[in-house]
């Protein structure tokens, strides 16, 4: 091919290449080690020394052209891709942003909360402890003899090691006692376990334990704090009852009952801690007395709330959970 013809196809070819890809590959067929023009540069020499110096000048000036052409197509390319990118990269910053779901406090946390901090105004301090507990803190220091129904396999979780799932909050008060002088106010919310499911049982609940222990801690200031709680946390109104009852950790012992819809409903459990329990913890039952009282939050959620399943606490379906 002649050199002008060559020239006329290879500004064409470069000019009109499309896109960076097709662009390096025309330069490579054109300029590269066997690319056309290198060939024709190559192929100098054989030709008769009159026509070589005027081809040599031609092919050269090519050469140099093609290369700016390369160049400035190039670098037209490169703005138009990044342009292109630009476009499809670019936001609508006018339109509405996403909307973040907003999540609810479980009712069951919020009724804990609610009730904690009733007692830490009256001076409790909020304690916990483990789950995973031994027959001592669970059972033995509690004044709760061996062959006590609690302790069968059917209501209690033991693990493979000899421990057991708390099936009461009562060992945290315990592990407190031992490691603390009285006087003590505390309250110990916390999940406990027991082998129980139906309508108002799950194998998982709440608990929420108090414990005060003073020189002259008395039923009567028992009775007078209790009905605070429940006139503060059901209203001022509400009917109440205590009637006497049996724990081997509190003696005496009470259980408290509300008016709720024409009926009486049980809501917690009392009464002077055992001096025997007193004593297992390290405390002198003659200096000091105490009291303790226990509820369950879920109960007292469901009674609130008007829930009829206890189930539903723990099925962690959102829509259930929203309305409180
Ligand atoms: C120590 C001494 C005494 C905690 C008490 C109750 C009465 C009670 C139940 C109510 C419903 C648990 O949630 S429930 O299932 N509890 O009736 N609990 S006195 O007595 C203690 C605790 C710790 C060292």
């Amino acid at each position: 091919m002649d050199i002008q013809s060559l020239s006329k196809k290879s500004k064409a070819i470069l000019s009109q290449s499309d896109n960076l890809d097709s662009l390096e590959e025309a330069q490579r067929s054109l300029l590269g080690k066997s690319g056309e023009i290198t060939s024709k540069l190559k192929e100098l020499g054989s030709l008769p020394p009159e026509e070589r110096k005027s081809a040599g000048k031609e092919l050269n000036i090519l050469k140099n052209s093609l290369q700016e052409i390369y160049q400035a197509r190039k670098l037209e390319l490169r703005r138009i891709e990044a342009d292109k990118k630009l476009q499809e990269d670019s936001i609508d910053v006018s339109l509405p942003g996403r909307q973040r779901k907003k999540g609810s406090i479980h009712p069951v946390t919020q009724t804990i909360a609610e009730i904690s901090s009733f007692f830490t105004s009256k001076g409790f301090s909020v304690a916990s402890g483990p789950e995973a507990e031994s027959d001592y803190y669970n059972f033995e220091a509690l004044n709760i003899p061996a062959d006590h129904p609690a302790k069968d396999m059917h209501d209690t979780f033991y693990l493979d090691n000899g421990d057991l799932l708390r099936t009461h909050t009562s060992p945290v008060q315990v592990r407190v006692m031992e490691e603390n002088e009285p006087p003590l106010r505390i309250i110990c919310p916390g999940r406990v376990y027991r082998k129980d499911s139906d309508l108002t049982h799950t194998p998982m609940f709440h608990q929420i334990e108090g414990l005060l222990i003073e020189e002259d801690a008395s039923f009567s200031q028992l009775k007078g704090l209790l009905e605070d709680f429940i006139s503060d946390f059901f209203g001022s109104d509400t009917d109440i009852r205590f009637r006497p009852s049996y724990f081997p950790f509190t003696e005496p012992s009470a259980e408290v009952d509300i008016k709720w819809k024409k009926g009486w409903l049980e809501i917690l459990g009392c009464g002077m801690v055992h001096p025997n329990v007193l004593e297992m913890a390290g405390i002198d039952s003659k200096k000091f007395t105490g009291f303790a009282f226990g509820l369950g939050p879920e109960r007292i959620a469901m009674l609130k709330h008007d829930i009829p399943d206890l189930r539903a606490f723990f099925e962690n379906d959102i829509r259930f959970i929203k309305q409180f």
